[in-house]
């Protein structure tokens, strides 16, 4: 798959403002400066559509990028430890309602640093995506900061941290790139997917 030219739609800062779509909307969760924005723009080509920083737990809204094919909604990061408890909960709650409606979203990469086993918050997150039965990919992010050998022994902890297969999760680098071409694929592969089985926008809710 080739991405020609991404564009940024919307934000959405409540569950009124969610978009629907007639394109499969895929989200991109973890916590926050794992890299999720930083990983669309390497997927857009682009340097600068998705506002990615250094102060973790800076955006609280849904942002949304059309794809041509696909949207991807970067979604606020969690575990942000200076977030107040009462703001958490809010975001707790608009989140929720975000993966209770199957047609705000379809699928989730879950993004997770690959230098660390994975945390508490990354194990919620996994968990709720499980009980709430929405598909998934795990994504391995800022591979750059390790060699060859090390992502090989990381990809190994966490897939055993998960109980998924090393092949589950796909080592990225949105400085190197690595991993972009294996990712477009799997993009493909969700799409086709919704597209011919999934309980995609018409089955359900209408
Ligand atoms: N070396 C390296 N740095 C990365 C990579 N991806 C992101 N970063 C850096 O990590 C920091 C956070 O990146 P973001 O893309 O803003 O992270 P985020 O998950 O969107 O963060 P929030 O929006 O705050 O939740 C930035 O300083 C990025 O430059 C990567 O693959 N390699
Ligand atoms: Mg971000």
């Amino acid at each position: 798959m080739i991405i020609k030219n991404a564009t940024f739609i919307t934000s959405a800062a409540s569950p009124s403002q969610f978009i629907k779509s007639e394109k499969p909307i895929i989200a991109v969760v973890g916590k926050s400066n794992v890299g999720k924005s930083s990983l669309i723009n390497m997927l857009a080509n682009q340097k600068k559509l998705a506002k990615t920083s250094d102060t973790p737990g800076r955006t609280r809204l849904v942002n949304y990028f059309d794809f041509g094919e696909f949207i991807l909604a970067d979604l606020p990061g969690y575990g942000f430890a200076k977030v107040s408890k009462v703001e958490k909960e809010k975001w707790g709650r608009v989140m929720q309602q975000f993966f209770e409606n199957r047609q705000n979203v379809q699928y989730v990469f879950s993004l997770l640093d690959i230098r660390h086993p994975p945390t508490a918050d990354d194990v919620t997150m996994v968990n709720f995506l499980h009980s709430s039965a929405i598909d998934f990919a795990f994504i391995a992010t800022k591979a750059d900061k390790l060699s060859r050998m090390q992502i090989k022994n990381n990809i190994k902890e966490i897939a055993k941290r998960f109980a998924v297969p090393d092949s589950y999760i796909i080592a990225t680098s949105s400085v190197t790139r690595q991993g972009k071409e294996e990712l477009l694929e799997k993009i493909e592969k969700i799409i086709f997917n919704i597209k011919n089985y999934g309980n995609y926008v018409d089955n359900e809710e209408e």
